[in-house]
């Protein structure tokens, strides 16, 4: 991001952009909503999915195919280990995820301290093929598993004075060479208004692709905001904080004419070095355009009525 000083084409390897479009062949189980759906139902026997109503390729509710698994893991955004995108990949292999606790607190009735296995197995795991638009202009559709923020919330039960939610990752530089060689602000921080983090599409992902979440991806636990520029989705979180005032994140503190609190995806606002107005999907030639709220306009919109969107970017 800003410290790079990068131009937004310069950000995707070419080898990546043109890493060739092979078919998914997944190995996710579909345990899919529908096949649950249709097992309480009186007329199961007609309604259970055949194989061949499976999809063989997990898609978006636009159409558009999942990323190809390696490079989905094989390039990400995680500063912590470096700042270079193929390196966490092998940076991150031996990144310790277990036994891992999450603190939650602040303005809450029930706080907690909880090991991320429990809270996998309190609440019902969702699979979701989100889109994923980093803020310097490149995509991904991404498959997750993990489940509702809001779960969480409702049983951490905020108080009336709660009115944005902060979550901070890990201090850790004997595992995170990126926090050595950086003098950023560490550790990562996040943050969301309530509202936002009690929306149907605000995650917990925990998984990938079917499998466990990997390192580089954000194990054991992270957040996925699917409307939102790619850096809201806090990877290895440790503390969630209920809290009154708005928090200011890792970018915000390094730039805040860049790097926004509410970081909606917003083709109509550029950001100051470069236009959001297209991005490059990984594993697509050529660009495709920005759709406000990356897609989830219908789903969000509601969230900032009578908001200015180009001063709370
Ligand atoms: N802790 C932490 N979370 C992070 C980041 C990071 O550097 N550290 N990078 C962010 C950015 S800029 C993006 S685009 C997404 C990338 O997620 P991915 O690498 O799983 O695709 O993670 C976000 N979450
Ligand atoms: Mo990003």
């Amino acid at each position: 991001m800003m410290v790079e000083k990068k131009k937004p084409d310069e950000i995707t390897p070419q080898e990546l952009y043109q890493s060739r479009r092979t078919f998914l062949k997944t190995s996710l189980t579909i345990t899919s909503a529908a096949a649950l759906l249709a097992a309480c139902k009186p007329t199961a026997v007609e309604t259970i999915p055949t194989a061949a109503a499976i999809p063989s390729e997990l898609v978006d509710e636009l159409g558009s195919s999942a990323t190809l698994e390696e490079d989905i893991t094989g390039f990400t955004n995680y500063y912590e280990f470096s700042s270079n995108k193929l390196k966490p990949t092998e940076l991150a292999q031996d990144f310790i995820t277990s036994p891992w606790t999450v603190q939650i607190g602040g303005l809450v009735e029930n706080p907690q301290e909880i090991l991320v296995e429990e809270l996998i197995a309190r609440y019902s795991t969702v699979e979701r093929v989100y889109r994923m638009r980093c803020v310097e202009g490149w995509s991904m559709v991404i498959p997750w598993q993990g489940f509702l923020l809001k779960d969480l919330v409702e049983d951490v039960k905020p108080t009336k004075d709660a009115v944005y939610v902060r979550f901070e990752g890990t201090f850790d530089p004997e595992q995170m060479p990126g926090q050595q060689y950086s003098t950023y602000p560490w550790p990562y921080v996040e943050g969301l208004r309530l509202d936002e983090a009690m929306h149907d599409l605000t995650l917990l992902a925990t998984g990938i692709y079917g499998k466990d979440l990997t390192p580089q991806n954000g194990a054991p636990i992270r957040l996925v905001v699917p409307w939102k520029y790619g850096f809201k989705s806090i990877k290895a979180i440790r503390k969630i904080d209920f809290v009154e005032e708005m928090p200011t994140s890792l970018w915000m503190a390094l730039s805040s004419r860049e790097y926004g609190f509410y970081a909606n995806v917003n083709p109509n606002v550029p950001h100051p070095r470069w236009s959001q107005a297209s991005e490059q999907r990984i594993g697509e030639s050529g660009r495709r355009d920005t759709l406000m709220f990356n897609g989830y306009e219908q789903e969000v919109q509601d969230l900032y009525t009578g908001m200015d969107l180009t001063v709370n970017f």
